[in-house]
């Protein structure tokens, strides 16, 4: 495989763009060498400016479950975008959108679409907020909710000491509202709550977290967190940017039977377009602008491109589910997961994986991975051989240890069959 363009291409792109991307995961820094190049998408494949083709496991980090350029999203947005781009003002569109979400989330009354995950996620605070008159809001360690400052910020020395700035540029009293604690340890957050409970707005996580690796819940974590928050009369903010309309039709929130304050989403609703949104009980939703106090806003929120692409998409997995979909796409990540592990311990390499409806985490280490220090004791290095040889055979993995792979409604046995081949040889070239 020849990857000269893709390497011409990325010293043009950081003449220009820092460390040559958008995103800093895009740049491979994780796993060492140069960034492919997209050209083009068709179903699973990806294909680079060399020409080289992959079975795509990383689907745009999340939003492409189904695939890359499927002709009905496609035409979707073809035919809104030939009646324009924008207006400015409201369209029907936006309404059948928040009906869809608010048929499908079990939590969710009422929503705003914003354009990315990380103004989801920054609006959900504020509002949480406002509701509670309080400030100071808790994270989990290893989880991401995006990059606004609140959330930049890695955990204090001791559990009930709040954060320290996680990159510079977000300041300290910032920094001073917003505590950190371990995933999946209710001890520490209970501690938290005991010592400063009264202060504390809302407790955002991750119900499946998808940013350390894939990580699940501990049985029954999920319900404690809730009845924590509730017994302190603070919010819980369920991320589903990555779950939602992932895991299971209804996010991780039906799957497990949560029921949050308000939830935030992304990606999958975009169907590759750009679109966040957060919504919940109609109490706490009636205070965002408009119609309340709490200011949010945004030109290009609800755009009816992004809004024709998502709805379709829903539309799609509102039908494909009654076909059995997200029970396939389990099996199939299971079945990733499960040759993974064979392969490994053929090698007497220290291997975990695991899968969660469209999604799965494959460790190099013993596992299991219940935390972000567990997820830390992971061999970087070899994953990063293991995500080249891959490369090599057409199959592509998130270039980095700590994030999730994804599936597609329209990764078939022909895919995993490959895939499950050349597992079994990269592992081998270990
Ligand atoms: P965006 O602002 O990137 O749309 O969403 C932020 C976000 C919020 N919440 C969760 C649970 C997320 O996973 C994300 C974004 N996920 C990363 C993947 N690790 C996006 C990839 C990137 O940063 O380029």
């Amino acid at each position: 495989m020849s990857f000269s363009r893709s390497e011409t291409a990325f010293n043009e792109a950081k003449q220009v763009l820092p460390g040559g991307v958008n995103s800093p995961v895009r740049a491979f820094r994780a796993v060492g060498g140069t960034p492919f190049f997209a050209d083009r998408g068709e179903g699973p494949y990806l294909y680079d400016i060399d020409g080289n083709r992959y079975i795509d496991y990383l689907l745009s980090w999340g939003p492409l479950i189904w695939g890359h350029a499927h002709p009905a999203i496609l035409n979707a947005i073809v035919e809104v975008a030939s009646k324009g781009t924008s207006f400015g003002v409201p369209t029907e569109l936006e309404t059948k959108m928040a009906e869809k979400v608010v048929s499908l989330v079990p939590s969710v009354e009422i929503i705003r679409m914003v354009n990315s995950g990380t103004e989801a996620t920054m609006s959900a605070l504020r509002l949480a907020r406002a509701y509670t008159k309080r400030n100071a809001i808790v994270k989990f360690d290893g989880c991401y909710h995006g990059h606004s400052d609140s959330l930049l910020v890695k955990a204090g020395s001791g559990v009930a000491t709040f954060g320290l700035p996680d990159s510079p540029g977000v300041s300290k009293a910032t920094a001073e509202t917003t505590f950190s604690v371990p995933y999946n340890d209710l001890d520490a957050l209970r501690e938290l709550f005991q010592e400063r409970g009264e202060e504390i707005a809302a407790v955002i996580i991750e119900p499946v977290a998808g940013n350390m690796g894939c990580v699940l819940p501990r049985p029954g974590y999920l319900q404690a967190v809730r009845e924590l928050t509730r017994s302190y009369g603070a919010l819980l903010i369920c991320d589903e940017v990555m779950t939602g309309f992932r895991v299971a039709l209804g996010g991780a929130q039906a799957y497990y039977g949560l029921d949050p304050d308000l939830t935030t989403l992304g990606k999958v609703i975009g169907a590759g377009m750009p679109v966040g949104a957060y919504g919940g009980k109609r109490e706490i939703m009636a205070m965002v602008a408009p119609e309340g106090p709490v200011y949010q806003a945004g030109t290009l929120s609800g755009n009816p491109l992004a809004m024709a692409a998502g709805l379709k998409s829903l539309e799609m997995l509102e039908e494909a589910e009654t076909q059995g979909l997200y029970k396939t796409l389990q099996q199939y990540g299971g079945t990733l997961c499960a040759t993974f592990q064979e392969a490994g311990k053929e090698r007497g390499i220290a291997v975990y994986g695991h899968a969660i409806g469209g999604m799965f985490g494959l460790f190099f280490q013993e596992g299991p991975v219940f935390d972000y220090e567990g997820a830390a004791k992971s061999d970087k290095d070899l994953y990063a051989r293991f995500f080249h040889a891959l490369l090599r055979k057409g199959v592509a993995l998130a270039p980095s240890q700590l994030e999730s792979g994804f599936l597609s409604a329209v990764h078939t046995d022909d895919q995993l069959q490959h895939t499950q081949q050349a597992i079994r040889e990269a592992m081998a070239e270990l």
